[in-house]
């Protein structure tokens, strides 16, 4: 029986968007799926209220959905196709605009249903900081969940602007709650990459060169995924909201997120600052896209042996 979470995330999606809109995404991400028998459980939050360079995220969720009407369904990376898969789109959370403990609030309320219901969440965002309600309320249902975060940014200031809730302060939020293993981390201020080194399970910066140790960290443990796109060199993701040159390649990320898919227990994830509007070309959103699918089809019955070079 769907319960009132579903029904009212359902009606969002229907008033937001018209019919003739929905059918063109057919078959893809936007409103896809049953909830009852699905795996996993894309769910939009397009929240940017503490950017603090350039807004934008909260057309992230939209952008990659459109662009998943580009996009194959059959993956050849693990032989796996959408059509055969139980997920559901939930459509996009309504967040009551500048206030971030209520938009905290809803987040937490749709994701613990989702969780509780045996099901594993999506996020879609909306800025990095969106992770910390997120994986709080995961970490209620699992409570030895380890965090496994890609970011360009370090992200563990105790404060930024005079605000405890920024995008700034996600990791040391996360930290002050799990294990935190930090991955491709290159800007930041002093402080940061030194609390990182101490705080952090497991600190990664620059590259993958510690994943293979991270992986191993973690184990079986039941792992939350966060994906904060800007960790792929602007080359490949121009279209969020702080790019920082020098990261890796777009195929080497991949490669990464198909080896852990295969080789971890990931029970929810989230892919954040995609700022659309940033890159015209459609490039950035197509990968966002790309990355979900792969999530998506993850699973139980998914083997990579090893991790591919
Ligand atoms: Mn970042």
């Amino acid at each position: 029986m769907i319960d009132c979470f579903v029904v009212e995330l359902l009606a969002i999606t229907a008033s937001t968007f018209s019919i003739q809109t929905m059918e063109a995404f057919s078959g893809k991400y936007l409103a896809s799926g049953e909830y009852e028998s699905a795996e996993w459980v894309i769910l939009g939050a397009p929240f940017d209220g503490t950017s603090s360079f350039r807004p934008g995220s909260r057309f992230g969720p939209m952008a990659l959905r459109q662009a998943s009407i580009g996009l194959e369904s059959y993956s050849p990376y693990q032989g796996k196709d959408l059509e055969k898969k139980q997920f559901a789109d939930l459509g996009d959370l309504e967040f009551p605009l500048g206030n971030i403990e209520q938009t905290f609030e809803k987040i937490s309320g749709a994701i613990s249903n989702i969780v509780n219901n045996g099901k594993k969440p999506l996020l879609l965002g909306g800025e990095h900081l969106i992770t910390f309600p997120s994986a709080k309320s995961v970490l209620q249902k699992y409570s030895d969940i380890h965090l496994l975060a890609f970011d360009a940014h370090c992200d563990f200031r105790k404060e930024y602007l005079g605000q405890k809730f920024s995008h700034a302060c996600t990791m040391h939020l996360c930290s002050e709650i799990m294990p935190v293993h930090l991955i491709g981390a290159r800007s930041g201020i002093a402080e940061e990459f030194e609390r990182a080194q101490e705080v952090c399970a497991m600190f990664s910066p620059f590259n993958f060169g510690r994943i293979e140790e991270a992986l191993e960290a973690i184990g079986k443990n039941p792992l939350y995924l966060s994906i904060d796109l800007d960790v792929i060199d602007p080359a490949y993701m121009p279209g969020t909201g702080t790019p920082e040159p020098c990261g890796i390649s777009a195929n080497e990320f991949f490669d990464t997120l198909l080896w852990i898919l295969g080789n971890a227990n990931v029970v929810a994830a989230d892919i954040t600052e995609l700022s659309p509007m940033l890159d015209p070309s459609g490039a950035s959103s197509a990968l966002a896209a790309k990355i979900a699918r792969e999530i998506i089809l993850s699973g139980t019955s998914l083997h990579i042996a090893s991790k591919a070079k």
